[in-house]
């Protein structure tokens, strides 16, 4: 189900009026409003094929109805999404959750909502049906080379999916680890899993990228095989060019200082890119910039400082990814919230004053450098983003949209009350 062009026109006419009136007072304020607009109107992030039905917990699940069936209801879902703010131009496939069965007819309908693929994401922390050995023990860090070696042909696998449909990645996150002392030999764990991870980059084609990420704890509670971005990077070193650490800003312990991991990560070539998502306690796979919006603007303020100063490409150069879980919001509006605020944080980054900040630096002027990050912080850049989200020819307002033409109702009427997502 897609929007018709004529009711984002006109919800944008009746917005324009306001919206123009904030965004010229942000224009007399700010320099380069332009270069920033467009800068914003080519961000894209990826959308996860398993984050457009309700998520839950061990405890329970409750479906709000209407949610997309198979791949190609989750692939309409994201087209709709870009329809209203262009910017979710992508989705990420997790397999098996997402087979496409039939990659040709997938790969057109992808051109024709204008959809690319995004990284593709594998699975060993599960055991699906008819599953020859158990990953309970882990999979390519396990002790028997059988277990390993259905890991490794699971992700050869997922390569060749992934190639089908002109995707260039593969995000690998391994639950491997242990749950208690003594349970594993740290070293072999380790020297396994690489030598498993070096067989699937050997699969990988040229031009493709491997994304290891790291997680600190669960399912293993007691040690994780790539717990942090210490033996992502390990790993990363150790299998060549092509592999890169990706964060998930949920996989740190508590207080972990995320934008110095990134700062690092760029500095060393080896930044993969992101899973956004935000949390108060652990993975809690909230809304992005639900509760710490702060950090998310000091990781873009690493991230466009860094990525300057490299001579990168900020739209294609890393991997954008949402990995989030809707337990009691609607799954597209929650990532219309998350993809907004990616892009306000995007923003907020473009507005330090660098030159500035790098003067307060070299004087250690610590109030000052407060006082910058912050100015740029507090700016209101809402009407900067919608600005560049119409001109891409999306809406204003996507989550008024989205409620004013009542699509939740819609997707129901079309797929039923009780469609539950597929995956997860
Ligand atoms: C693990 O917690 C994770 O963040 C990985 O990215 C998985 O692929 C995804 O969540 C599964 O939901
Ligand atoms: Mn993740
Ligand atoms: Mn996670």
């Amino acid at each position: 189900m897609l929007l018709n062009r004529s009711l984002i026109d006109q919800h944008n006419e009746s917005a324009l009026k306001t919206h123009q009136l904030k965004l010229a007072g942000l224009q007399n304020e700010l320099p380069h409003t332009e270069g920033i607009i467009s800068l914003l109107s080519a961000f894209q992030v990826a959308i996860p094929s398993w984050a457009l039905g309700t998520g839950g917990t061990r405890f329970g699940r409750f479906s709000g109805g209407g949610e997309p069936r198979n791949l190609e209801e989750k692939m309409e879902d994201v087209a709709l999404l870009h329809q209203l703010n262009r910017s979710s131009g992508a989705i990420s496939l997790h397999i098996p959750w997402d087979i496409p069965e039939n990659p040709k007819h997938i790969r057109a309908l992808a051109n024709q909502y204008d959809l690319r693929f995004d990284a593709v994401n594998s699975n060993t922390f599960q055991d699906q049906p008819g599953q020859n050995y158990s990953y309970k023990f882990g999979s390519l860090q396990h002790v028997d080379k059988t277990v390993r070696q259905q890991a490794i042909d699971h992700n050869i696998e997922v390569i060749k999916h992934g190639i089908e449909l002109g995707s260039e990645s593969l995000t690998v996150w391994l639950s491997d680890g242990s749950c208690f002392p003594g349970q594993l030999n740290f070293r072999k764990a380790f020297q396994r899993t690489l030598e498993s991870l070096q067989e699937i980059y050997g699969a990988l084609p040229d031009n493709w990228k491997m994304f290891v990420e790291y997680k600190a704890f669960e399912p293993n509670f007691y040690s994780m095989t790539v717990g942090d971005w210490g033996q992502s990077l390990l790993f990363a070193n150790k299998l060549g060019p092509k592999a890169f650490t990706l964060v998930d800003l949920g996989h740190h312990l508590p207080n972990a200082n995320i934008e110095q991991i990134v700062s690092l990560l760029l500095m060393e070539g080896k930044l993969a890119g992101f899973h956004f998502n935000d949390s108060k306690y652990g993975d809690d796979d909230l809304t992005v910039g639900s509760i710490n919006p702060y950090q998310l603007f000091l990781i873009f303020n690493e991230l466009v400082e860094g990525m300057n100063a490299r001579g990168m490409n900020h739209a294609k150069d890393l991997g954008w990814m949402i990995d989030a879980s809707h337990n009691v919001k609607d799954p597209l509006e929650d990532l219309l919230q998350s993809v907004e605020a990616i892009q306000l944080a995007y923003a907020q980054a473009l507005i330090v004053d660098t030159p500035a900040l790098q003067k307060a630096q070299e004087n250690n002027d610590v109030v000052r450098c407060q006082e910058i990050l912050q100015a740029a912080y507090r700016t209101d850049l809402r009407p900067l983003v919608a600005e560049a989200r119409m001109r891409a020819g999306g809406a204003l307002q996507p989550l008024q949209l989205f409620r004013e033409q009542e699509l939740r109702q819609q997707l129901i009427k079309a797929r039923g009350e009780k469609a539950i997502a597929t995956g997860l």
